[in-house]
């Protein structure tokens, strides 16, 4: 089942929004497959956005993701990489879809709550800089057959 990297950013943590978001996903019918919370480091932030380096946003999106904890998860589902940007809206939360994450708990493009994977192959990057291989738990759970 296709898996996808999903981060709640700092402003998400600071702002209690850890639990709804989680949620938003769980409801959806994803299952949880690995999740932490870390603080990231110089190191992981630029291997993170190391395809916007050069960019003016890029030292700014850094230093963000390191400025308070992180919850990086794994979920799995159909299409998981898809449908998660489809509930996390557009990158700028004035252009995200009012039910979408983004558009109802964001302002800011520099502050945009949540980070997905865009792509199957960005997911796989993703996953392998932030998991050990045994960190991903592939179990039964009840529910599967309803949502494959
Ligand atoms: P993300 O990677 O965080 O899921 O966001 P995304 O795919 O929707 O957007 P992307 O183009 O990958 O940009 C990564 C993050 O950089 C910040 N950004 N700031 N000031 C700006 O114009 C600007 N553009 C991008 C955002 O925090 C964005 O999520
Ligand atoms: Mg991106």
């Amino acid at each position: 089942m296709e898996k996808t990297f999903i981060m709640l950013k700092p402003d998400a943590v600071q702002r209690g929004l850890v639990g709804e978001i989680i949620e938003r996903f769980e409801k959806k019918g994803f299952k949880l497959a690995g999740m932490k919370l870390i603080q990231v480091d110089r190191a992981l932030a630029e291997a993170h956005y190391a395809e916007h380096r050069g960019k003016g946003f890029f030292e700014p999106t850094v230093t963000y993701i390191m400025s308070s904890p992180v919850v990086a998860m794994v979920w799995q589902g159909k299409n998981a990489v898809a449908s998660a940007r489809q509930i996390m809206g557009s990158t700028k939360p004035v252009e995200a879809s009012p039910g979408s994450i983004r558009g109802m708990y964001g302002l800011d493009v520099s502050r945009n709550i949540v980070h997905g994977s865009d792509s199957v192959t960005s997911a796989e990057r993703e996953i392998a800089l932030y998991f050990k291989p045994g960190e991903i738990i592939d179990y039964p759970k009840v529910g599967d057959e309803w949502l494959s």
